[in-house]
């Protein structure tokens, strides 16, 4: 197959707010620098959906969503050498050119490499051209530099995370996204240290995530904060010592966690629900003097933060996390050995499987059940 196109199924985001559509589509072969991809399984992440719903400022139509896959090498463009033919990868949205002349690639204090970043936000490849078209041979975009929800993609060299050839891909595609960002965000964007105190709100996988990254760096108070009380047990046996639900105590629940629950607040808090409200939330009860609060979720197009600057004059942080943090080439591999190892478990995410492409809108309506953390299609 390696230089011709392949036929192959693909679920087509045809507008927002409409279920995807099977299609018949056609993958061109990888041009130099691109490595054509089987995606072998795909976990749905909230932001699919978002971009999906029409809320994604960026959100692009006719699309290919997805971009939490694990994939196999099936060919590769001229002048590509850091992956082979057959060798097992994680798609990576936020890539690593590792150039010397890339600032961000060489700075130690971000994972945010631009090198191919306008490209991707405009639903294309590097050169400016999509290697996706329907079965009438017109153009369909690309997503977030992954478009996994098909059983073939081209992928960037500098998106292509190769993992232990060992390691089950229908598990290791969680580490493309929610998982390694939840953990990221504690781990590099916070540094969250022994014995601090935590507070997550939204336990989805991203939030259990933050709670996993958490209890493995030694906090020793974990609070969850959900709307949905379903959600504490899982939390619990992930690490969370308190939990509250913001629907169960009067007034802002920022009062509730600094002043009741605790007297300052919060050394760590982490949004992980997208609600501008909710990132408030987090900041107003990290604590004063020296509080971090880190937005991890993804806002609506049009909304935006807010907070009294006292807030931040008095001594509290505002920040925010990309895949947390994690230079993707070198760091996926580093967390998929210490899964395989026993030392980052990741099943407790799977609660939904489905089998192939076709299947990816029952994926999408099991995510909206509540009782949701990751549901994985194996193409
Ligand atoms: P999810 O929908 O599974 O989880 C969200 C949780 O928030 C749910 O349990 C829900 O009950 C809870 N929630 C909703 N409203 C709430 C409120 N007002 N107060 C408290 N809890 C509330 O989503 P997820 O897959 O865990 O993703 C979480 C967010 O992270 C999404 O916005 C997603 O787009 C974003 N995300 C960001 C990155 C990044 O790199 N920054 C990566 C992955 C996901
Ligand atoms: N396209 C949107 C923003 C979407 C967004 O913030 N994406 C996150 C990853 S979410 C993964 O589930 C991200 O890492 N963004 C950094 C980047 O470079 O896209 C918008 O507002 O335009
Ligand atoms: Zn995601």
């Amino acid at each position: 197959t390696a230089g011709k196109p392949i036929t192959c199924k693909a679920m087509v985001a045809r507008a927002a707010k409409s279920p995807l559509v099977e299609e018949t589509i056609t993958v061109a072969p990888p041009k130099a620098g691109e490595v054509r991809v089987k995606v072998m399984a795909n976990a749905l992440c909230h932001t699919d959906i978002y971009t999906l719903d029409g809320l994604d400022p960026e959100g692009l139509f006719p699309s290919i969503l997805g971009h939490e896959a694990g994939c196999i090498v099936e060919s590769v463009g001229e002048g590509v050498t850091s992956v082979a033919v057959g060798d097992h990868v994680i798609p990576a949205y936020t890539p690593q050119c590792c150039q010397p002349s890339c600032i961000f690639c060489q700075s130690p204090k971000t994972n945010l490499c631009p090198a191919i970043r306008s490209t991707q936000g405009q639903g294309v490849m590097p050169d400016g051209t999509t290697r996706f078209t329907d079965k009438d041979g017109k153009e369909i975009f690309h997503f977030m530099g992954c478009s996994t929800m098909s059983e073939y993609t081209v992928l960037a060299e500098i998106s292509c995370a190769k993992i232990n050839k060992d390691a089950p891909l229908e598990k290791m595609c969680l580490f493309g996204c929610g998982i390694s960002t939840g953990l990221g965000a504690v781990w590099n964007t916070c540094q969250v240290e022994v014995n601090s105190s935590v507070a997550v709100f939204g336990l989805g996988a991203v939030g259990l995530a933050v709670i996993q990254g958490a209890k493995a760096a030694g906090a020793s108070k974990i609070i969850g904060v959900d709307v949905n009380s379903g959600k504490f047990d899982l939390a619990k046996q992930l690490g969370a010592t308190d939990f509250v639900n913001p629907k169960e105590v009067e007034g802002p629940v920022q009062k509730y966690i600094a002043g009741t629950m605790t007297k300052w607040g919060v050394d760590y808090t982490f949004d992980c629900t997208g609600n501008t409200e909710v990132m408030r939330s987090a900041l107003e009860c990290a604590h004063r003097g020296w509080g971090v609060s880190c937005v991890i979720g993804v806002a609506a197009s049009g909304h935006e933060i807010s907070t009294r600057p006292f807030q931040l004059v008095t001594g509290r942080v505002w920040k925010g996390t990309a895949f947390g943090g994690f230079k993707s080439r070198r760091d996926i591999p580093m967390l998929v050995d210490k899964c395989m190892s026993g030392e980052l478990p990741v099943d407790h995410f799977i609660t939904h499987n489905f089998e192939g492409v076709g299947k990816t809108n029952e994926a999408i309506d099991a995510l909206h059940s509540g009782k949701c953390l990751r549901a994985v299609v194996k193409h």
